[in-house]
């Protein structure tokens, strides 16, 4: 799975919910004894600082960026770099994208659109990476292709069977209690909407009406909570609502969906030899949704200083696009042959922001890194954003 920063999106609204029922979690201040004696700033950012906070200093900005801009005024100042190759392994790029088009890798030695392995790597076609799942998008996590393998004496399938008997049902009412709020906000902002005569209004205009009529005061109440969880119109909480719906939709239509079959390739996943040199080198996204690849990719070597977008944080890196990531959990085969795909053709970094907690071809993963570290090629792999230890927590790649 990709990590997506969806968690605070469905917490927040669970607390809009929650709250409108009269409960409510407090809000708690970080403990004291985990503050630093380090000013943060506490005027509101600029819009420029909004945009670069990442990149700003603790100390010299009073603000906890990674201090890129420091190192480039004052650490790395005139030193010559060697221009190296990042491979991001994800869920494609958009390579046609005006602040990554000129820092992409190209293969030289491949002939694009003639249908042959000019270089003789394995892959045909392959320019700016390859993408291992082809035309596959939507699929099922790793424990639930456990499941639906029948196998009941795989390791971890009872394990796998009773995660499975709570989150398809957890999944399914949270799906439903999306719909309802969907409902709910939407009813609320046609009603204001047919109260004003007009499509937009603010919340001051909402603060300003004074009824008794039960409809109107109901679609007040439900806008108050969206303007008290930072949402400025009921337009931009339907959005968020809407990436809350889609989200358990797809569980339950596909992430766990026992039945269902998402692998395009032709290949037997669980066969590290069957079919080689499946999928294809196109590295773009399969749908506009897909964008965790390009927001990667813009981290790390977005065009610096071009006047456009952001700037990345390396500025003499050539991105090397690998998908293996789909709308569910990657496959152990389709990561491992990623892995090697970047080392073999000269990547010297492996950024992969993707995990899952089961992995039945963890070996063909970890020999893949070994390989990677065996060459120097260093493998960057992310922790996570659900709040799990992953010192304990199953979470894979792991040693
Ligand atoms: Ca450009
Ligand atoms: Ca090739
Ligand atoms: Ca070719
Ligand atoms: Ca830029």
């Amino acid at each position: 799975m990709k990590f997506i920063n969806k968690t605070l999106l469905f917490s927040l609204f669970s607390a809009v919910m929650l709250s409108s029922c009269g409960g409510g979690a407090p809000i708690l201040s970080t403990p004291i004894e985990n503050i630093d004696t380090t000013p943060i700033k506490e005027a509101d950012l600029t819009t420029a600082e909004k945009q670069n906070w990442g990149h700003l200093d603790l100390v010299k900005d009073t603000i906890p960026g990674m201090s890129v801009d420091k190192a480039y005024a004052e650490i790395i100042k005139g030193k010559k770099g060697q221009k190296i190759i990042v491979a991001v392994i994800d869920s494609g790029i958009d390579i046609t994208h005006e602040d990554l088009d000129g820092v992409l890798w190209t293969n030289k030695k491949e002939i694009a659109g003639n249908g042959k392995d000019d270089d003789g790597n394995g892959y045909i076609d392959d320019i700016h990476g390859w993408n291992f799942p082809g035309t596959g998008y939507d699929e099922q996590l790793e424990y639930v292709r456990l499941i639906a393998s029948g196998d009941t004496s795989a390791p971890r399938y009872a394990e796998a069977k009773a995660k499975y008997d709570t989150d398809y049902g957890q999944a399914l009412s949270r799906k439903q209690y999306y719909d309802q709020v969907y409902a709910k906000v939407n009813d609320a902002n046609k009603v204001l909407s047919a109260h004003f005569k007009k499509r937009s209004y603010t919340a001051k205009e909402v603060a300003a009406i004074e009824t008794e009529d039960a409809e109107l005061k109901a679609a007040i109440e439900t806008a108050n909570l969206m303007y008290s969880n930072g949402m400025t119109s009921l337009e931009e909480g339907l959005e968020q609502v809407k990436g809350g719906v889609e989200y358990f939709t797809d569980q339950v239509n596909f992430n766990l969906n026992k039945d269902f079959k998402g692998r395009k390739t032709g290949d037997n996943p669980n066969d590290f030899n069957d079919k080689s040199g499946y999928g294809n080198g196109n590295v773009l996204p399969v749908k506009k949704s897909e964008a965790h690849g390009t927001h990667v990719a813009g981290i790390i070597a977005a065009e610096r200083n071009n006047g456009k977008g952001a700037n990345g944080v390396a500025n003499n890196v050539e991105i090397m696009s690998i998908r293996a990531v789909p709308n569910g959990d990657e496959y152990d085969k389709d990561v491992a042959k990623a892995i090697r795909y970047a080392v073999d053709n000269g990547a010297k970094i492996i950024n992969g922001s993707f995990g899952k907690s089961f992995s039945p071809h963890a070996d063909w993963v970890r020999d893949a890194i070994k390989y990677a570290s065996d060459k120097g090629v260093v493998f960057v792999h992310a922790a996570g954003n659900d709040g799990k230890d992953v010192d304990t927590a199953p979470n894979f790649p792991r040693r």
